[in-house]
């Protein structure tokens, strides 16, 4: 394997409140499933999430999935952009419901800044919507910077997630 093909992990938010959330998540796995130089490594049970921020919205279905990818972190948002419109993802204010929401959330252990991508996702160790699924497959997680997400995760616990699906 010569240095370009080196694969690398990267953790992916997905979420989904507008049309069959279901169905549309089940989409986006398979689209992760399909990028070039990736390989899907784990996917958490999908959680219905109250909406955090935004205007009032119906509740979200949300998982993560843990990829290993070639992909290096631009081009990978580039992909996940590209899976958005696919499904019919329109963007108008911040937090507005939406088709599909794919999140760069960590990749490697690297932490980035520039421009459009921040990574660690910058609000994720806020969010029990994003550290339930992600705890689930990686319980040791670290998140670059910020530190242990299983001590960000016992202060969203007044955040409401439930498991509906494996
Ligand atoms: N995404 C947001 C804003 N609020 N709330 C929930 N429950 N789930 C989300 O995926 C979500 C949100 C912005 O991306
Ligand atoms: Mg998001
Ligand atoms: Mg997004």
């Amino acid at each position: 394997m010569s240095s370009r093909d080196a694969r690398h992990p990267a953790w992916i938010g997905i979420g989904a409140n507008l049309g069959d959330p279901a169905r549309q998540i089940a989409a986006a796995v398979d689209g992760l499933k399909h990028l070039p130089h990736t390989r899907l490594a784990a996917l958490s049970a999908t959680y219905r999430t109250a909406p955090v921020g935004g205007p009032e919205q119906p509740d979200y279905f949300n998982a993560v999935a843990r990829i290993d990818t070639a992909l290096d972190p631009d081009a990978l948002l580039h992909e996940l952009l590209a899976l958005e419109r696919d499904q019919g993802r329109t963007r108008s204010v911040p937090n507005a419901p939406r088709t599909l929401d794919l999140d760069l959330l960590l990749y490697s252990d690297r932490i980035i800044s520039q421009g459009h991508l921040s990574v660690p996702h910058p609000r994720m160790h806020l969010r029990r919507f994003v550290l339930e699924p992600l705890l689930e497959i990686d319980p040791d997680c670290i998140i670059p910077g910020i530190g242990a997400a299983s001590d960000w995760h016992a202060q969203t616990l007044d955040q409401n997630v439930e498991k509906i699906a494996p």
